[in-house]
């Protein structure tokens, strides 16, 4: 039904009637009054800032879409290979701002909204952000999507329309309190695709035939079925006409109706169940980041997601009538993180069972179709399903991972013959109680190219936990991509000014498509209008999120204090902790000094917020030290403005916006060798702030990029860590004396009963400090007096800050997708110009 092409003689009257977008001020008026009117019902009577969302988001939706049309049209015509993204989470935020700035109709749209009685600040404040993702991996997909539209790479992605993003974070006494995010109430950026539909099984048994040659084939039979809806998002690119599409799959009942008989029978309960049994696939968002948990819903969400996905590509893959062979060489599947590994051995499953190619030339299709980006090395997050589970959900697939691993293994054996143990550590299946399948290992089996996300993190993976794999496929399947982020968002829209400011002597807005052009500002970094601008910027900027911090928070911030952030998702491994620790070493310094002594210290304000996730226990812990500390800190007459600590309650997108412009400071401070890349580190230098950070991820890229002397580096190294722990365990341990005293001041209760605070000091001082927080605390303060230091130089700040930015060019996310377009995918752009003439194609 979706293939119905009207034929040659009608296209006429179609293109006689096609509609445009609005193109000036008066269209968008226009426009916005008509959806305020038919589509909304309501009237300039009752137009309140919330239907002005509305309605401006509708007149910019209608553009979008035809631009939308234009780009998939033209991809087909190109008949150019496309790629797909396959990621569980894209964690996109606001999307009007974003179209605005994109197409480049903000300002029309500004005026248009006054002359019409609105603000446009107020009107895109209205949004609610689209949060389908936990943290960095989710909005690393969001970045990607900008990169490819802004590109004109032929890209889509595919990831599930969960009915609950993550949870809004409420802060209760101190304690995070978790309330679902309903947020599609009113979507306008989504278009249902009630036409565009695929049936997805579960559960049942296999049954084997023979065809007339004797082939073996198998048939999934039985089970249950569940339907997959499209709702499609448009991805608008920036300063380019290309439009591309993020398919989300919605999960409902295959009948789509609720059992009437049982209905009539009086079985109300049971009428709806297999309704909302079917439902809740696509219900909520998993709120763990970095952690897997191994439930059957989240493997049933991986296979209902990856199935619909795959069937629409395989669909598309067979308009064009290609052989099979030349898969590869119109589609690559890109696999973010192991989530969506069953796709592999769907693929498989389709080529073998349900078109009746051979194994290897099936197997050859697919090794060559796939690439798997690994964004984690932390044990507790590599993802691992019991061959019962499996077994029980998707037995076809078990047996198909079976046969994958039967013929890996043999190919082992052929190389490194009598190595058993090899066999048993790169076998798929862990032979353990009970028995797993190792996703990652799948990945890798089942990809062309493997790749990590900073330079350590991809080095790391090769010399851990796939070093095996290196030695049986050799180095170059292993590759790095450095992430990246756009700087439309992260610059151009989060910090108009800086991003004007910049155009001013960058010779225009070129850098943000070609992001090296911003080392021309290097040239000015001694002029002085240029620096008084740019401290105005920050300034300014300060003054913004301080009326967020009081509003939201209460507690009244002095913007000339500097401004120390950590927002990211509250983990273990990310060093809160250690953060708060010194916070309160700053308080125990402060409070020890005289009066006088005092009135010569830097006001600072510590700033943090992020997620727990809801069973993590420890994370909660320390989310409720922050907000204990700061309620006796921010009291207290002593300490006055030097010293001020705010847990910013629900972080997420449209709030770094806020957050990461008025930064002085940001904490990437992870215990080195755990944070795969990070990326919020790329965010805040970008915007004029400078970084206190360990040797971990991208922090040693961005080092490398912008020089030694404009970042605060301080901690132990990766290749120390391991030794350090096992120090710990076997030698003998004390905790370092600054941090002692700060544990005594904790347990004298004077951030409410220390029982609370438990875990977070048995971890360091009993449970062998897995994370380092003992090891790294000295150098963490000495590092944090020498930033109090430096910040007393306001010249000598503003120079270091000026400088990395105009040294920051190679983190755009554009140069990242470049790299995975060549190395990876194997994909060119398609260039606009092909557009033209178009309407005549047609
Ligand atoms: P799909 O690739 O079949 O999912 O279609 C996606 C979009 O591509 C459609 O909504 C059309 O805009 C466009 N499209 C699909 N098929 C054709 C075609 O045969 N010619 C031109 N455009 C097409
Ligand atoms: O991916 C980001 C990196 O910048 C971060 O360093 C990394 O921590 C993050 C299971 C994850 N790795 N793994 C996850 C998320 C959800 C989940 O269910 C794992 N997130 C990251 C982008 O590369």
């Amino acid at each position: 039904n979706v293939e119905s092409s009207i034929p040659e003689p009608q296209r006429e009257a179609w293109l006689k009637h096609q509609v445009g977008g609005f193109k000036d001020k008066d269209g968008f008026e226009k426009d916005f009054v008509r959806h305020v009117e038919t589509t909304l019902a309501r009237s300039m009577f009752n137009c309140d800032e919330e239907a002005a969302y509305s309605a401006c988001s509708l007149a910019f939706r209608d553009r979008l879409i035809l631009e939308w049309n234009r780009t998939q049209q033209r991809q087909t015509f190109a008949d150019s290979k496309r790629v797909y993204y396959l990621s569980l989470e894209f964690l996109m935020g606001r999307a009007l701002d974003n179209a605005m700035l994109n197409i480049g109709q903000k300002d029309l749209a500004k005026a248009g909204l006054a002359e019409l009685g609105f603000r446009i600040e107020d009107v895109i404040q209205q949004e609610h952000d689209a949060a389908l993702g936990n943290g960095g991996l989710g909005r690393l997909a969001a970045c990607f999507l900008d990169s490819l539209a802004s590109l004109n790479y032929p890209a889509w992605g595919y990831g599930l329309r969960y009915r609950y993003g993550i949870f809004k974070q409420e802060i209760i006494d101190g304690y995070q309190v978790e309330v679902p995010d309903y947020w599609l109430d009113f979507n306008p950026w989504e278009f249902p695709r009630h036409d565009v539909t695929v049936d997805i099984q579960f559960y049942g048994h296999v049954e084997k035939t023979t065809d007339k040659d004797g082939r073996t084939i198998s048939h999934w039979e039985g089970g249950e079925t569940v339907k997959a809806i499209a709702y499609d998002v448009p991805i608008p690119g920036y300063a380019t006409p290309s439009t591309n599409n993020l398919r989300l799959w919605s999960s409902k009942a295959a009948s789509g109706e609720f059992d009437f008989q049982k209905f009539n029978s009086g079985d109300y309960d049971g009428s709806v169940a297999d309704q909302q049994r079917a439902e809740t696939i696509s219900a909520v968002l998993y709120p763990n980041d970095n952690l897997d948990r191994g439930k059957e819903l989240r493997l049933k969400q991986q296979y209902f997601w990856v199935a619909a996905s795959l069937y629409d590509i395989v669909r598309r893959f067979k308009k064009s009538k290609r052989p099979w062979r030349e898969f590869p060489e119109q589609v690559a599947i890109q696999l973010n993180d192991t989530h969506p590994t069953l796709a592999i051995v769907e693929l498989q499953r389709i080529l073998i069972d349900l078109e009746g190619l051979e194994w290897d030339e099936a197997w050859n299709i697919v090794t060559n179709t796939f690439g798997y980006t690994n964004h984690t090395v932390l044990p507790e997050a590599l993802e691992k399903w019991s061959v019962g589970l499996v077994q029980h959900l998707l037995p076809r697939h078990l047996q198909i991972i079976y046969e994958i691993n039967l013929f890996f293994l043999q190919t082992v054996e052929r190389a490194f013959p009598n190595d058993r143990d090899l066999l048993r550590r790169v076998s798929i299946i862990e032979e353990s109680q009970p028995k797993m399948v190792r996703m990652a290992f799948l990945a890798i089996v089942g990809s062309h190219k493997v790749n990590g996300v900073a330079e350590l993190h991809s080095d790391l993976i090769k010399t851990t936990i796939f070093r095996d794999f290196v030695s049986i496929f050799g180095p170059d399947k292993f590759t790095n991509v450095t992430n990246g982020i756009t700087p439309r968002r992260w610059l151009h829209q989060a910090n108009p000014r800086l991003s004007d400011l910049i155009a001013s002597k960058a010779g225009g807005y070129g850098f943000l498509t070609d992001l090296t052009q911003l080392n021309q500002i290097e040239n000015y970094v001694n002029d002085k209008e240029f620096r008084k601008q740019w401290a105005e910027i920050k300034l300014a900027n300060k003054a913004r999120l301080a009326k967020h911090i009081k509003e939201s928070t209460g507690v009244v911030v002095d913007p000339s204090s500097l401004f120390d952030v950590q927002v990211k998702r509250i983990h273990e491994y990310k060093r809160q902790q250690m953060n708060i620790f010194g916070v309160i070493h700053r308080y125990l310094t402060l409070k020890a000094m005289s009066p006088e002594e005092r009135k010569k210290q830097l006001p600072r304000v510590s700033i943090f917020g992020g997620k727990a996730a809801p069973g993590y226990w420890m994370a909660k812990q320390i989310i409720h030290l922050i907000n204990k500390v700061g309620s006796v800190v921010n009291n207290d007459k002593d300490i006055g403005d030097l010293l001020k600590v705010v847990f910013l309650e629900d972080y997420n997108v449209s709030k770094a916006e806020i957050i990461i412009p008025a930064s002085d400071l940001s904490e990437h401070i992870s215990t080195a060798g755990t944070e795969a890349s990070g990326t919020s580190n790329m965010k805040f230098v970008l915007n004029g702030g400078l970084i206190i950070g360990t040797c971990d991820g991208a922090n040693i890229e961005i080092t490398r990029e912008i020089g030694e002397n404009n970042i605060f580096l301080f901690g132990n190294l990766a290749e120390d860590v391991e030794d350090l722990r096992h120090a710990h365990t076997y030698g003998s341990h004390t905790v370092d004396p600054d941090l002692a005293k700060v544990f005594e001041l904790i347990e004298k209760d004077t951030f409410g009963p220390h029982q609370d605070y438990a875990g977070m000091i048995l971890a360091v001082r009993d449970h062998g400090d897995y994370y380092l927080v003992s090891d790294d605390f000295r150098s963490y303060i000495d590092t944090q007096a020498l930033v109090d230091e430096a910040y007393r130089d306001q010249e000598g700040w503003i120079t270091k800050c000026i400088t990395s930015v105009a040294r920051m060019g190679f983190f755009s996310s554009d140069r990242c997708i470049n790299e995975y377009a060549e190395g990876i995918w194997n994909i060119e752009p398609l260039a606009i110009e092909k557009a033209d003439g178009l309407e005549k194609d047609l």
